[in-house]
């Protein structure tokens, strides 16, 4: 689905801003035949669990309403009418006065409807989206609801964030021609001194294709008409990790001499590849520095924020870090488009988070209940994670910066039925993207003799906790167990290791002189001793550390209001072990 943009045949207007908001049992029932009967208003993109001196809301199970009016542009007769929502976080459902337009179940990718059957050129409607935050055995991530004694429900979840939930991204009015660009995808390739650019542009109407790439000081550097085709770069500039370079396809339909849409996609020449245990980005191998991240902040919570984007990839830059996963769900489009312009290198990952009943909040327990069965994780989940991938990789498959898919984090992939489950999976990944290598983030007890799942795989991703949930306070054993589960990995596997977590609780301003965890010093000893390891084994292709920075959680013995393994705090500022990484990231500069 095309991100809405302003072209010259097709018009763009922004609904951020206040809205009317308030939760189910608080409101009249069927909030979109009217007014929506509350005082309160909650910004839009946030969630909006941390705007209001509420605890029923913050902690509210179920359907919360979102109310405003918007008035359709009087120039917009002869044109079709979308609304566009660039998440509900988990499920959505969209009325234009009192009509249902949409109706959407994922939390993290956009959704449109087109509404100018309802709606008219100049005059005004009201909008109500009613989004709900429930978790079950069939979302992504699943969750479980349960009822109390009081009556109250309450939602549990298995993985280590908090549920927020609402309008956490933008949410669009725009207008497309009625033969308009569905879609278009870019493959590119490098040869010689040339980029080649395939492209392939879906209409919603047989029309002519005329496409034309152009460099940023608006030079045309290649053109070609048709549906389908392969334009020719000399002298191409490449998108490198960390010096990138973009092009635009101007993408046009024409019908008679006349240009009747318009559609811009940006994009990078570049290339990816798995070679034995090297990962190459136009063919150079390439070693990740970085972080695995969230979307999350002080009141947004997980709603999008331009002026935290600026900063996180300033601090990603000063550190030296190189990339980052997007763990544990897709990111706001806009992160991805930053991410294209600085060269930030991105592993794009799922929601598929908490697949796995062996773990509670980063805390292992005893498997009682299998994750693959009807009762729990089953053909269900599988087909809305199925569903979810087409969606993601839909959206985010132009992106230069998008080097590899990360289907799932911490599956119980050492489980009886994790191959069943994932093998068509991970089938369809490649069938919807040939281009990108596949991964997943192992979980610490998965290990190569009972892990299930690792050879259907590209690369191998590890999320490790020795010196934190094994061996705590103990580097030296830490260092050991770490380095023999490496080096186990590689002796099983001719495939590129990456570290995608390994990361200490640390409470910032907590200093000590002895290995004492959640100090400032046993972080940065904590890391500095994983590094020792990483620099010994030949397959490592990266290190990206758990947390960027510290972040919300549910309530747990183990969280002091939320998770600190940030090398930065929620509020962005460096822990100590921030200026040793610093030293050593600067100095690798993406090259072990
Ligand atoms: C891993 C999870 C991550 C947690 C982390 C932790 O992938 O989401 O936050 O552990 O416990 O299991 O800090």
């Amino acid at each position: 689905m095309l991100k809405p943009r302003s072209t010259p045949t097709r018009e763009l207007v922004n609904l951020d801003g206040l809205w009317r908001f308030g939760i189910a049992g608080r409101v009249q029932d069927e909030p979109w035949t009217g007014r929506l009967d509350t005082t309160l208003e909650a910004a839009v993109p946030a969630s909006y669990n941390d705007l209001f001196a509420d605890r029923e809301i913050r902690d509210h199970v179920g359907w919360v309403w979102y109310q405003r009016t918007a008035r359709v542009p009087r120039g917009w007769a002869d044109e079709r009418v979308l609304l566009r929502l660039d998440s509900a976080t988990h499920q959505g459902r969209v009325y234009v006065d009192d009509q249902l337009v949409a109706e959407h179940v994922g939390g993290y990718t956009p959704f449109e409807a087109d509404i100018t059957d309802v709606v008219r050129a100049g005059e005004e409607f009201r909008l109500t989206v009613g989004v709900n935050n429930e978790l079950t055995n069939v979302t992504l991530p699943p969750g479980t609801l349960t009822v109390e004694q009081s009556g109250r429900r309450k939602q549990t979840y298995l993985h280590d964030f908090f549920n927020y939930a609402g309008l956490a991204r933008s949410v669009w009015l725009y207008s497309r021609p009625a033969t308009h660009v569905e879609d278009v995808t870019v493959v590119t390739g490098v040869d010689g001194a040339a980029g080649t650019v395939d492209y392939a542009v879906r209409t919603s109407a047989p029309a002519d294709v005329r496409v034309r790439a152009v460099d940023v000081d608006g030079t045309e550097v290649a053109a070609g008409t048709g549906a389908e085709g392969s334009l020719r770069i000399e002298d191409v500039r490449l998108w490198q990790p960390g010096a990138a370079h973009l092009y635009d396809l101007v993408v046009e339909l024409v019908d008679g001499g006349t240009v009747v849409d318009s559609w811009t996609e940006s994009f990078g020449v570049r290339t990816v590849e798995v070679r034995g245990t090297q990962f190459l980005i136009n063919g150079e191998p390439f070693y990740f520095t970085g972080f695995g991240k969230h979307e999350d902040t002080p009141i947004r919570g997980k709603g999008h924020d331009d002026a935290y984007l600026v900063h996180d990839f300033q601090l990603m830059e000063w550190i030296g870090a190189n990339s980052f996963r997007t763990s544990h769900y897709p990111y706001a489009e806009e992160v991805l488009e930053f991410a294209d312009r600085h060269g930030i290198v991105v592993i794009d990952e799922t929601s598929a988070v908490g697949l796995n009943l062996a773990v509670t909040g980063g805390l292992a327990g005893a498997v009682t209940t299998p994750t693959f069965s009807p009762e729990t994780f089953n053909d269900q989940t599988q087909a809305a994670h199925a569903q979810h991938l087409r969606e993601l990789i839909a959206r985010d498959k132009n992106h230069p910066s998008v080097v590899m898919w990360c289907i799932t984090n911490e599956p119980s992939s050492n489980e009886e039925g994790a191959r069943e489950y994932f093998e068509p999976l991970v089938q369809l990944t490649r069938e919807l993207d040939p281009t990108r290598p596949v991964t997943y983030a192992v979980v610490m007890f998965a290990n190569p003799s009972n892990d299930r799942i690792a050879d259907l795989f590209d690369v191998i991703s590890l999320n490790r906790y020795y010196g934190w949930y094994v061996a705590n306070g103990d580097l030296v054993t830490a260092e050991d167990y770490l380095e023999r589960d490496l080096r186990g990995w590689a002796a099983k596997y001719d495939k590129p290791i990456l570290m995608t977590e390994y990361g200490a609780d640390t409470m910032q301003g907590l200093h000590s002189l002895w290995d004492i965890p959640w100090t400032e010093e046993y972080q940065r000893d904590f890391l500095d001793m994983h590094h020792r390891v990483f620099d010994r084994v030949e397959a490592f292709v990266g290190e990206q550390i758990w947390n960027f920075a510290d972040f919300q959680t549910t309530r747990a013995i183990h969280r002091v209001d939320g998770n600190k393994k940030g090398v930065f705090t929620r509020d962005r500022r460096p822990k100590a072990a921030a200026h040793a990484l610093r030293q050593r990231w600067l100095g690798l500069n993406g090259v072990k």
